[in-house]
Order: C-alpha cells, then sequence, then structure tokens
C-alpha cells in the first residue's frame, strides 16, 4: 500500500487543484491531503474566501482522495508523513526545492501547476463581477 500526501489551501476548488489531487493520486494507493485551516492561511498571508470546513469537505467529496487532515503549521509536516507511513510527498512545482528536506522521510513529488487558473484570480473575477452587478443596478 503506497501512500501519497499533500498540503494546499484548496480555495474555490478548481480544475488546478483537481489535476494535482488526480496526478498525485496516481502514484499510489491512498491520498492523503492536509487542507490548510483558516487561521494557518492567516500565517501564511493567504485570504480564502471558503471557510476551512466547506474546503475541508469539498476536497473530501473529490474522487482521488482518501482521507482530509487539517494543516495547522508549517512543521507538521514530517509528523505527518511518519504517522501516515507516507511513500510520496507531492505539491505543485511553485514550490519547488521548498520542502527538499522531506526526502530524508519519503519521496519529494513536485508536479507541474495548471496553467491559467488561479484561487486568486478567481477571487479577482468575482470582485470584478460584484463590482459590474452593483454599477448596473
Ligand atoms: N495548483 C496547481 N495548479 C494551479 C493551482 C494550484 O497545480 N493552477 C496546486 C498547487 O501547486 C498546490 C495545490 O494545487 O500543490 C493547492 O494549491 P493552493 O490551494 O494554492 O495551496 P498553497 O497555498 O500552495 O498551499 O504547506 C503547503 C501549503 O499549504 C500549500
Amino acid at each position: 500500500m503506497k501512500t501519497v500526501i499533500t498540503y494546499g489551501t484548496f480555495d474555490l476548488f478548481h480544475i488546478g487543484h483537481v489535476n494535482l489531487l488526480k496526478r498525485a493520486r496516481s502514484l499510489g494507493d491512498r491520498l492523503v491531503v492536509a487542507v490548510s485551516t483558516d487561521e494557518f492561511n492567516e500565517r501564511k498571508s493567504k485570504i480564502s474566501l471558503v471557510p476551512y470546513e466547506h474546503r475541508a469537505a469539498i476536497v473530501e467529496s473529490c474522487r482521488y482522495v482518501d482521507l482530509v487532515i487539517p494543516e495547522n503549521d508549517w512543521t507538521q509536516k514530517k509528523i505527518d508523513i511518519v504517522t501516515h507511513n507516507v511513500d510520496f510527498f507531492v505539491i505543485g512545482d511553485d514550490w519547488k526545492g521548498k520542502f527538499d528536506d522531506l526526502s530524508e522521510y519519503c519521496e519529494v513529488v513536485y508536479l507541474e501547476r495548471t496553467e491559467n487558473i488561479s484561487s486568486t484570480a478567481m477571487r479577482e473575477a468575482i470582485l470584478v463581477f460584484t463590482q459590474l452587478g452593483k454599477d448596473l443596478i
């Protein structure tokens, strides 16, 4: 049984997230996803529109995901890898090199990001449409 783990905010769940989770899952038999809590997002200086409980439930509903755990801190990865007997740590290549230290515990794989989609761009689009809606009323 090969276990894969990945981490992320997964705000406004989109095809880039699906592609990442699908490819991550294909590396093993089980995929654990650590979803950043709202409190941890603040420390990541990341704003998410969707609250943690909903983000976690949406990720859990994805066919490629076997277990969702909270990501509360930068330092939990090594503990998670040991706790869940992880064989592969996977994350998008926007993080390339940042988690090489985990190769002491498991294989580290950086996957190419999906182009032309991001939660940030989606949040900005929502703001624009909201503003346009106000102007049209
Ligand atoms: N991703 C992707 N393609 C995109 C957008 C995101 O492959 N167009 C990937 C990211 O590289 C990441 C995952 O989807 O592997 C989740 O992305 P985010 O929700 O932006 O997560 P991030 O803020 O990068 O959190 O401790 C690690 C952090 O929690 C990672």
